[in-house]
């Protein structure tokens, strides 16, 4: 334990390998099937730019099945997660997401070495939002654990992020009106020798150095700082990639929505709006 929290201070992301068993894994892949089966409707996909992938969010998704109830606090993170975020902590949001097989061809100029890569979108999430962070010795406001539901490797699109401490964070730039947030992140991490990528679709964006691909099996979850640069690397596969999102954060400060979704505009509205099922609602 102490050894993923020091890793998490020094970088702002951790991965628990093999955090689910065989049978948690099916119970969620069994379950999400049945919901898409019965509720076809909330499954569609709308237009996206070149590849597919669709989600389903909590509090909706969890009154239609009950199949990731143990995921809302599993035990491989809890701790994890409220020794980072602290007591009070809890559960501001939950998606599950498909990411679909991808034809389309990589271009040209390949990104950092990765010869099947289509699209890489980084940011941080919800503009760089710290509200709260200077409160724990993680600087995170936030945090997102990403459950993946299938084998990844170089092969399949993955979840990429670029290593950054807590004293890292804590020294960059923030906006001095509103909400807190990291700023100069257009410039942050980009290659000085090609400072451009054009992806597959068309689309420019900084070429960012320095990140890791995180591959891993069927199970494993990727644990980070909400503020940490982070992408989906989309990659040409035949292969589907499930995942579960699972976001945390402190109730306070309530005017800030980091974490959320809409509709919730608090961590008190998403858990009033989650169904009275024992481990679920916590307040
Ligand atoms: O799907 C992924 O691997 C990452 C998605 C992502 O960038 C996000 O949740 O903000």
């Amino acid at each position: 334990m102490d050894d993923r929290l020091s890793f998490f201070k020094d970088n702002g992301y951790v991965v628990v390998h093999d955090a689910l068993t065989a049978t948690e894994i099916a119970t969620v892949n069994d379950g999400i099937d049945a919901d898409r089966a019965i509720h076809p409707e909330h499954w569609q996909m709308g237009p996206r730019v070149g590849f597919d992938a669709v989600g389903c969010d909590a509090p909706d998704l969890l009154h239609r099945t009950l199949a990731l109830d143990g995921m809302v606090y599993h035990p491989s993170i809890w701790s994890l997660v409220r020794s980072i975020l602290g007591e009070g902590t809890l559960c501001s949001g939950l998606t599950f997401m498909f990411r679909f097989p991808c034809d389309a061809d990589p271009p040209e100029d390949i990104d950092g070495g990765d010869p099947l890569c289509l699209s890489r979108q980084w940011h941080r999430e919800d503009r760089g939002n710290v509200e709260g962070a200077q409160e724990n010795a993680y600087f995170t406001s936030a945090i997102q654990a990403i459950y993946y539901l299938d084998d990844v490797d170089e092969g399949c699109h993955c979840t990429s992020i670029i290593p950054e401490s807590a004293v890292t964070k804590r020294s960059l730039p923030k906006t001095t009106e509103g909400d807190v947030c990291i700023t100069g992140t257009e410039s942050a991490y980009v290659d000085p020798e090609k400072p451009t990528w054009m992806d597959s679709f068309g689309r420019e964006g900084p070429r960012r150095i320095g990140r890791v691909d995180v591959h891993a099996r069927a199970g494993s979850v990727l644990v980070f700082n909400n503020a940490s640069l982070h992408c989906a690397t989309i990659r040409k596969t035949a292969r589907l990639r499930r995942a579960l999102h699972v976001r945390y954060r402190q109730p306070e400060p309530v005017r800030s929505r980091h974490a959320l979704k809409t509709p919730c505009e608090s961590v008190a509205d998403f858990q009033t709006a989650l169904p009275d099922r024992p481990g679920i609602r916590r307040v």
